[in-house]
């Protein structure tokens, strides 16, 4: 008998980090991918470890061959700053890879009879804003818009979050006995902020960049303009929503793909909290005008009315509680 696991991929990441330590407390093995070793304190909270490429079947057959699947969470990503330098590279982990890891969900749902819960990270990069009178003028914008992303990130993102829908919705629609087996749900994180990981490679790190450099006391080069505003969470809100998500009665979902936000500062405004929390915090403002123009496609908000209407989603942290009760107490530890 196969034992019933949970599977992360991506687990040494930035949202890798809190969900795992969040689902070792319900007490269901974890399984994880990554091409990067865990952290040590993860590393006793799973099961199994393995590590490689979501993109290399074989690994994903050793994983069949030893354990029964029923919840993935698929975190395995390239982000939009660095898709951007190895495009081809960007699309074949973020699109082959989830492809790959869609068609392992169906055949072990097919292999142990059940439903295989997919949880997918999309991101406010799925959208594209032509300028930023536009980005100001439509504001608050709803799934269903402005889908028109300006990143190989954003264009993988909003395409995996369709192939999900074909998996759970119209998977084989034309064959004589095809059933589909995978209940795939995904979000559209805005930037995440947290206190204990740093991301790599994307184009909002400027936020938890910028907080964690002053906390360490290094001055910091960010690399937008002071006006440039994009929703954020904080990271433990972010880790509730994929876990409430996952919970969520299936007929309740109108969509496979939600928004979410918390708030939606500007860089300055950043800027400020974090010079009030580090009083030695030495900011320059330095534009890179590449990644500014991606940042400027991102909505300045996101409209998610429907995570809350279907699964009760409800932000813990706005701008202000994220930084006096989540970010100053635990990067101020992390540093001490
Ligand atoms: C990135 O900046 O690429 C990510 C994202 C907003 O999806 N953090």
């Amino acid at each position: 008998m196969r034992t019933p696991v949970t599977l992360v991929t991506g687990a040494s990441g930035e949202i890798g980090h809190g969900l795992i330590t969040r689902l070792a407390g319900t007490g269901r093995p974890i399984v994880t991918i990554d091409l990067a070793p865990l952290d040590p304190s993860l590393h006793r909270l799973v099961l199994r470890e393995f590590t490689g490429s979501i993109t290399d079947s074989t690994l994903l057959e050793r994983v069949l061959a030893e354990f029964e699947v029923d919840l993935i969470f698929h975190l395995a990503a390239l982000l939009s700053t660095r898709a951007e330098f190895t495009p081809i590279t960007a699309h074949h982990v973020n699109v082959d890879g989830t492809l790959t890891l869609l068609e392992f969900a169906q055949r072990e749902g097919e292999s142990h009879g059940r439903t295989v819960l997919f949880l997918y990270p999309s991101s406010v990069a799925a959208y594209g804003l032509p300028d930023l009178q536009t980005k100001a003028r439509v504001g608050r914008i709803r799934e269903d818009e402005w889908n028109t992303p300006r990143t190989m990130y954003g264009c993988n993102k909003l395409y995996c979050e369709h192939l999900g829908r074909y998996y759970a919705r119209f998977y084989k629609q034309l064959a004589a006995h095809a059933t589909g087996r995978v209940d795939f749900r995904s979000v559209r994180f805005p930037g995440l902020i947290s206190a204990v990981t740093m991301p790599a490679g994307g184009t909002s790190d400027y936020a938890p960049e910028m907080i964690h450099a002053a906390a360490r006391g290094e001055p910091y080069t960010c690399f937008v303009r002071p006006d440039t505003r994009i929703p954020f969470m904080a990271m433990p809100d972010a880790i509730s929503a994929l876990l409430d998500l996952a919970k969520a009665p299936r007929e309740n979902l109108t969509r496979t793909a939600y928004n979410l936000t918390a708030f939606s500062p500007t860089a300055q405004e950043i800027h400020d909290a974090v010079v009030a929390a580090f009083p030695g915090g030495v900011v320059q403002w330095t534009t890179d005008e590449k990644r500014q123009s991606i940042v400027d496609s991102w909505p300045q908000d996101v409209d998610d009315g429907a995570a809350r209407r279907d699964w009760g989603f409800a932000p813990v942290y706005d701008f202000s509680s994220a930084f006096e009760k989540y970010l100053i107490p635990n990067v101020r530890e992390r540093y001490r």
